[in-house]
């Protein structure tokens, strides 16, 4: 049987939605754990602290689209909500995040639609990630759906923060009292030279462990 290439607004029901979703996130889930074991085989080293994914409640998906002033429609859900599918990678060190960015938008089958850098230039609330929106094909018996996922990027750190002020602006409703935003700003700057800090670390420990192998290679010789 031939296979189809159909996009993902062809889907006209709620579980055929939810079936596609979940198929791309299980196929974007693997393909970033080879990455991973890769990338330790040949490095000696993870690159990643944790992986996890969500497909978002429908809940969530009309509260977004009403927030845009926008019809709950399946069409809307899948042409205006990029993150339906959505996968947060946690690594250890700012340098990191490019890596994989790198690593998954060289896949041959994943293209990247939309990348958003809050790494350098966080966000005004402080906020500091990397989210790139991508589409990956999901092979169903009788047609190929090239579906959207979002995937953030960041520190245990910046992770760290992030879940805390999700917290505290959910609590709030969004309307946090001034002197709690401007400590989550300082807590931000924090998290930044705490990241900054542990980098540097990270580099002169590997110094150190390159020179050591070097100076066993030459008593060796
Ligand atoms: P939830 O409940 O976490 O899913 P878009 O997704 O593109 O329609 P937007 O705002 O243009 O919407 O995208 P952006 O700026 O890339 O942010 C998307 C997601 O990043 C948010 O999803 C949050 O998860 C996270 N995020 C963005 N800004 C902040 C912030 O200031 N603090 C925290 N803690 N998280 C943030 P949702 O759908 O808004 O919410």
């Amino acid at each position: 049987m031939k296979l189809v290439m159909r996009r993902a607004s062809d889907i006209n029901s709620w579980e055929e939605i939810i079936l596609v979703y979940s198929s791309a996130l299980k196929q974007i889930n693997t393909k970033i754990e080879v990455l991973n074991d890769e990338f330790q085989h040949v490095h000696r080293y993870n690159p990643i602290e944790h992986i996890k994914s969500r497909v978002k409640t429908s809940e969530s998906i009309v509260k977004k689209l009403k927030r845009h002033g926008l019809e709950s429609t399946i069409e809307n859900m899948v042409k205006y909500v990029n993150d339906i599918a959505g996968v947060r990678i946690i690594c250890s060190f700012s340098s990191d995040i490019h890596r994989i960015a790198d690593m998954i938008a060289d896949q041959s089958d994943i293209k990247v639609i939309r990348v958003k850098d809050f790494t350098d230039t966080p966000k005004p609330s402080g906020y500091r990630s990397y989210h790139m929106v991508v589409t990956v094909p999901v092979y169903l018996s009788d047609r190929i759906v090239d579906t959207k996922v979002e995937i953030q990027i960041r520190t245990v750190a910046m992770d760290f923060w992030a879940s805390l002020e999700h917290k505290i602006q959910y609590k709030f409703e969004g309307e946090a009292p001034p002197h709690i935003n401007e400590e989550l700003m300082e807590c931000a700057q924090m998290v930044n030279e705490l990241d900054e800090k542990m980098l540097t670390l990270n580099e002169e420990i590997m110094r150190i462990e390159e020179e050591r192998e070097r100076d066993r290679l030459r008593e060796e010789l």
